[in-house]
C-alpha cells in the first residue's frame, strides 16, 4: 500500500484540526462541514481497511448530515449487509480521526496488524452524497485515499442515504437483493407498488375512503430528486405533490425532524384542511405523515403510527396465510406509551426495546422472523429472515392452499419487494403506507384514530460534559449522575400516566429530555421540571431549560 502518498496528501491537503470531543456517534461523524476535511479523508482510508478486512466486500460511505442545517455535514460507513459500522470499528474510526498527522501511517499499520488484515486483498468502496453544497468536495476528499490505495470506487453521486444502503447490499449480494443501480432501485420499488394495486382488494368500508392524493414536504433535500422520480413513474396511480422540493433552504423549518419536534406543519404547507401530507428528512431516511384538521389542529402520524399500521397489517396477512411466522416490533424509549400499549394489548404482538440508533433496532429486529422497527422520529423499516422470504415465495406456488391463503401470501410476497429492508427509507416506507391505506380504504383520519398518543414533549439541556449522563434499561433509567433518577421518579409521580427519561445525544452536544403524561396541560411543566433537574444534577450551562 502506498503510504508515502497517503502521508503526503494528508499533511499537505487534509491536516488534523485537532477537534476536541470528536466521536463516531449514532450517525457517524457530524459537524460543521469546514471541519470535516481530514475526517472524510481518513474515513476513506478506513473504508479501504474495512473492505480488505472483509476480503474485498463492498463498504459504503455516505456524505450527509441528514436533518441538520445546511452548514453541517457528516460521514458514515455502511457495512456490507447494509448495516451500520460494527461497534469496535466505530472506536477505531474515532481513534483514526484523532491521531496527529505524524502518527497517521503508524496508526494505519497498527490497525492492519491488530485486525490481521491482508494488505494484498482487494477492496471496494461505494460512495454517495446528499445535495449539500459542501458534499461534493468532501466526497472527493474521501475518494482521494481510496484511489491512492488502488481500491475500486463506485461513486453514485447525489443519492439518498437508503439508496446507498440498497446499492451496497445489491453489490454484495451479486444482484440477488436487486439490480445494483439507481434505476434498479426505482424499478424494484415502483413495480412492486404498481403490482400492489392489482393484488390488494381495496375494501369499501363506506365510512372513510382512501385518496391517492399526497403532498410531500421534501425538506429541500436529496429526497426531492427521488420523490420526483417516483412521481413520474407512479403518475397513473398516485398523485404526489412535492413541495420544499429543493428551491428553498435545506431543512429550514421543514422536513420530518422539524415537523416531529415542533409538532407543527412545515413552511409552504398547502393551506387545504384534512389533506394527507408527508414529510421526509434531508437525506430521505425518515418519514412522518400529518394533516391539519377543520379546527386548524395539527395532527402528527409519526414513526410509531407508521409502525403500528404496518404491524397490524402484517399480522392480519400472516394470520390469514396460515403460516407460522413470529412477528415483532422494536421501539426505543422515545416511542409513545400509547403506541406500545396498543401493540401489546390490542394487537398482541411482542414489543422489544433497544437503545436509540437504528443499528440497535435493526439488530434486535433480526431476532424475529419478521421484525418491524421504527424510531418515533420516523426512521424504520421491516426485515424478513431469508428462510421466511423463501417460505412466503414458495407458498405463492403451493396449489394445496385455499384461495384466501394464497391471496395473503401473494400480498406478503409483494410487500417484501416494496420494502427497502436494508435501512429505513422514507420513500419506500411511504409506498408501503399508501399500499396499506389503499388496501384498507382508510383516510388519514381513520389511521390517526387507531389509538390516541399521550401528549409528549422533548427538550434539550446544555451541560458541561454530556458524558456524565449514563443510562441503563434501554436508556429508560439514568444511573449517573447519582440522584438524578430518584429526582425524575419523584417529579413523574405527580403526573397521571407520567413517564420521563433523559439521555445524552449521540449527534449533538446536549442532553435530551423526553416527557409524556395524560394531560396535555401538564406535559410542558413535566418536561421543564425534569430539564431543570438535569441542569442541576448534571452541570447545566446557559439558559435553563431550552425549549425546542
Ligand atoms: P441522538 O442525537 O443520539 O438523539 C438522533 C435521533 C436518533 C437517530 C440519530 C441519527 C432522536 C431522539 N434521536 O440521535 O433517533 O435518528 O439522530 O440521525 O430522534
Ligand atoms: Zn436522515
Amino acid at each position: 500500500m502506498d503510504y508515502s502518498e497517503i502521508d503526503h496528501i494528508s499533511r499537505t491537503c487534509f491536516p488534523n484540526n485537532n477537534l476536541k470531543n470528536i466521536q463516531y456517534g449514532t450517525a457517524g461523524f457530524r459537524m460543521r462541514a469546514e471541519l470535516l476535511n481530514h475526517v472524510v479523508y481518513r474515513m476513506g482510508i478506513l473504508s479501504v481497511l474495512r473492505s480488505k478486512f472483509l476480503n474485498g466486500a463492498g463498504i459504503g460511505l455516505m456524505i450527509t448530515a441528514s436533518h441538520n442545517e445546511e452548514p453541517d455535514n457528516g460521514i458514515k460507513i455502511v457495512d456490507p449487509a447494509g448495516e451500520m459500522l460494527e461497534s469496535d470499528w466505530e472506536e477505531i474510526a474515532t481513534m483514526l480521526v484523532k491521531v496527529q498527522d505524524t502518527e497517521l501511517i503508524e496508526t494505519i499499520k497498527s490497525i492492519i496488524k491488530d485486525k490481521n488484515i491482508d494488505e494484498n486483498s482487494s477492496a471496494s468502496v461505494i460512495i454517495g452524497r446528499d445535495s449539500r453544497e459542501s458534499s461534493l468536495a468532501l466526497s472527493k476528499a474521501a475518494i482521494k485515499p481510496i484511489e491512492i490505495l488502488k481500491a475500486t470506487v463506485k461513486d453514485f453521486g447525489i443519492i439518498t442515504t437508503p439508496q446507498l444502503h440498497y446499492l451496497v447490499v445489491c453489490i454484495n449480494s451479486n444482484g440477488v437483493y436487486g439490480v445494483p443501480t439507481i434505476d434498479g432501485y426505482f424499478d424494484k420499488l415502483s413495480n412492486a407498488f404498481i403490482k400492489s394495486q392489482t393484488i390488494e382488494n381495496k375494501i369499501n368500508n363506506k365510512k372513510y375512503s382512501y385518496t391517492n392524493q399526497l403532498y410531500v414536504d421534501a425538506a429541500n433535500g436529496v429526497g426531492a430528486f427521488a420523490a420526483k422520480e417516483f412521481k413520474k413513474q407512479l403518475n397513473n396511480i398516485i398523485t404526489i405533490n412535492i413541495f420544499n422540493d429543493g428551491a428553498g433552504k435545506l431543512n429550514y423549518k421543514c422536513g420530518a425532524d422539524y415537523v416531529k419536534i415542533h409538532q407543527a406543519p412545515p413552511l409552504n404547507n398547502p393551506s387545504k384542511l384534512n389533506i394527507k401530507c408527508a414529510s421526509i428528512d434531508g437525506d430521505a431516511d425518515r418519514l412522518v405523515y400529518y394533516y391539519v384538521d377543520e379546527n386548524n389542529k395539527f395532527n402528527l402520524l409519526d414513526g410509531d403510527k407508521i409502525a403500528i399500521l404496518i404491524v397490524s397489517y402484517l399480522k392480519e396477512l400472516i394470520e390469514a396465510s396460515g403460516l407460522s411466522i413470529n412477528l415483532g416490533l422494536v421501539q426505543t424509549a422515545y416511542a409513545n406509551g400509547a403506541s406500545t400499549n396498543y401493540v401489546t394489548e390490542i394487537l398482541n404482538v411482542p414489543v422489544a426495546f433497544t437503545e436509540t440508533g437504528v443499528k440497535h433496532l435493526h439488530h434486535r429486529a433480526q431476532q424475529f422472523d419478521i421484525g418491524v422497527y421504527f424510531e418515533a422520529n420516523g426512521h424504520g423499516t421491516v426485515i424478513f429472515r431469508d428462510e421466511i422470504i423463501k417460505m412466503i415465495r414458495n407458498s405463492t406456488l403451493n396449489k394445496e392452499i385455499s384461495n384466501q391463503q394464497r391471496e395473503s401470501v401473494l400480498k406478503l410476497s409483494n410487500l417484501i419487494d416494496i420494502i427497502n429492508q436494508t435501512v429505513g427509507d422514507a420513500l419506500s416506507d411511504m409506498l408501503l403506507v399508501e399500499t396499506i391505506l389503499y388496501a384498507r380504504d382508510w383516510d388519514i383520519v381513520m389511521w390517526k384514530e387507531c389509538y390516541l398518543d399521550f401528549p409528549n414533549r422533548q427538550l434539550k439541556v446544555k451541560v458541561k460534559d454530556r458524558n456524565i449522563i449514563k443510562t441503563t434499561d434501554a436508556e429508560r433509567k439514568c444511573i449517573s449522575p447519582i440522584g438524578l433518577q430518584e429526582k425524575i421518579d419523584e417529579i413523574v409521580s405527580h403526573y397521571p400516566k407520567g413517564r420521563s427519561f433523559v439521555r445524552a445525544s449521540g449527534t449533538e452536544d446536549i442532553v435530551r429530555v423526553y416527557a409524556e403524561c395524560q394531560d396535555p396541560m401538564d406535559v410542558e411543566k413535566l418536561a421543564a421540571q425534569v430539564s431543570l433537574a438535569v441542569y442541576q444534577f448534571a452541570g447545566g450551562v446557559g439558559e435553563i431549560p431550552i425549549a425546542i
